[in-house]
């Protein structure tokens, strides 16, 4: 079925959600459709390979795969498909979510996966967007107002903290 998505957000379990709603709030933010799916590399496999290899013809143009643990889902997606994939590890019960970061960071040569660090769901967001901005003036300009108020929070901090002073200021 051809999506209205650009971008393809899929979360190893429910419980990945929280972290998530981060990636989807940008996405958002920056008016850029995507769609999101719950799909297990290790309970749905079949399913991962349906998606990643039908991906690209549907007309996503990223993937974004959040998992935590033996997080293989990023990976098994960028196995099925040439569409760049962004891997968010979640952070899990044991660990501090370093098994989901090697997870995906360590992919072996071949087989890409850009990620982001541990429960970075807006940055997971960004990216994509960057990607999409590379052929989509619209995107970039919209990114661009983002970095903008980004800097401008920092230079409007500092203003307080030279008014305020080290001890008054309350972040
Ligand atoms: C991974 O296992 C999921 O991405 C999730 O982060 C983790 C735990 O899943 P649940 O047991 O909460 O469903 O596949």
């Amino acid at each position: 079925m051809q999506s209205e998505a650009l971008v393809g957000v899929v979360m190893g379990s429910d419980s990945d959600l929280p972290v998530v709603k981060d990636c989807l709030a940008i996405l958002e933010e920056l008016e850029i459709p995507a769609e999101v799916r719950i799909m297990s590399a290790h309970r749905t496999p079949a399913q991962v390979m349906e998606y990643a290899t039908q991906a690209e013809k549907r007309g996503l143009k990223v993937l974004i795969a959040a998992a935590g643990g033996a997080a293989h889902l990023a990976g098994v997606l960028a196995a099925y498909t040439l569409l760049p994939v962004i891997g968010l590890p979640i952070l899990g019960r044991s660990l501090a979510g370093m098994d989901a970061l090697f997870s995906m960071v360590q992919m072996p040569p071949g087989i890409p996966v850009a990620t982001v660090g541990v429960n970075n769901g807006r940055n997971a967001g960004l990216l994509a967007a960057q990607v999409l901005s590379l052929t989509d003036a619209a995107i970039k300009e919209r990114l661009l107002k983002y970095r903008q108020s980004l800097a401008q929070s920092v230079v409007e901090k500092d203003r307080r903290l030279q008014g305020e002073g080290f001890r008054g200021y309350s972040s």
